[in-house]
């Protein structure tokens, strides 16, 4: 497959990535990920303690969405050592903190071991983590520059639950960020009309799939306009011709969520069909393309 590509600082086998969280939590999910023809991997979110998650029920699936509350489970530092053999490989590491010392000190772990940091500022339903910080310009600012201590290229994801995406991505920005990936999930809630309760075990959860591509596109589209750094779109995608739709808002690359957990064949389908386009013009002459 052609299209070797360099995004925020990565040297990407193409330019679609696995999305955070979606089989990222083992080095061989990771791995099977990288044989299954994504161009990068993004791990589950590491944060500074281990964590369990929330109690089930933690995913339910609709009709064109997708909606979870895990709750962050994550192995914290343990989590290292799945890594061991994959230091040459496209792999970043999502991290998470509540404060710039918390990311600044995940962020040195992952030193020398992985390509770049994804900084997750955007959990829709994380107590005292992600929301309050991806919705707080300075402390934006602030995290990324503590998680650039540690040498790596760093990507801040961004929450689309905010009144102004673009205020978020500038503060990424003047804190020294790589790229921006837009966005994590939108906050949602269903209610069981059987039970009568909320359908997940947390309550409250955050939705993917193709329901949010538009509100995807829409953040990419502000974003490119505002910033002067590399977008990743995230958010929905789940063809060639959305990942085209993403790169003429504006994204350098994107990635993939909810439609691996459908097809894992997914990957290999998208970039054979992307490059295959137009009798194989180089993607990037359209990023960024439908602005006038
Ligand atoms: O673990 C989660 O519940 C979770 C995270 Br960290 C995130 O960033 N986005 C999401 O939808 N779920």
């Amino acid at each position: 497959i052609p299209g070797e590509i360099t995004v925020g600082g990565v040297r990407l086998h193409n330019h679609c990535m696995l999305a955070a969280g979606v089989l990222g939590t083992t080095g061989a999910s990771l791995a099977r990920m990288l044989r299954a023809g994504a161009g990068g991997v993004v791990t589950k979110s590491i944060g500074p303690e281990p964590k369990e998650g929330h109690k089930g029920p933690c995913v339910a699936v609709y009709d064109g969405a997708m909606m979870n509350a895990m709750g962050l489970p994550n192995p914290s530092h343990d989590f290292i050592g799945e890594l061991d053999g994959l230091t040459e490989s496209p792999v970043i590491a999502s991290i998470f903190g509540g404060t710039p010392e918390e990311f600044g000190e995940v962020a040195d772990w992952f030193a020398g071991r992985v390509q770049a940091l994804e900084l997750n500022l955007s959990c829709p339903h994380a107590e005292g983590y992600g929301a309050a910080v991806g919705a707080d310009p300075d402390m934006v600012e602030q995290c990324t520059r503590a998680a650039k201590h540690s040498g790596l290229p760093v990507w801040v994801k961004l929450t689309p639950n905010v009144t102004d995406i673009t205020e978020i991505g500038l503060a990424a920005e003047r804190g020294g960020a790589d790229a921006i990936v837009a966005v994590n999930t939108v906050k949602a809630m269903r209610i069981s009309t059987n039970f009568r309760r909320p359908v997940l075990g947390n309550g409250m959860g955050g939705l993917s799939g193709p329901a949010i591509f538009p509100v995807a596109v829409r953040c990419v589209w502000e974003l490119y306009e505002a910033c002067e750094i590399p977008i990743i779109g995230c958010g929905g995608v789940s063809s060639a011709d959305n990942v085209v739709e993403m790169m003429m808002a504006g994204a350098s690359a994107v990635e993939i969520g909810s439609a691996v957990i459908e097809d894992t064949e997914i990957f290999r389908q998208i970039t054979e069909s992307l490059y295959r386009r137009d009798g194989g013009e180089c993607p990037e002459d359209i990023v960024g393309c439908a602005h006038a």
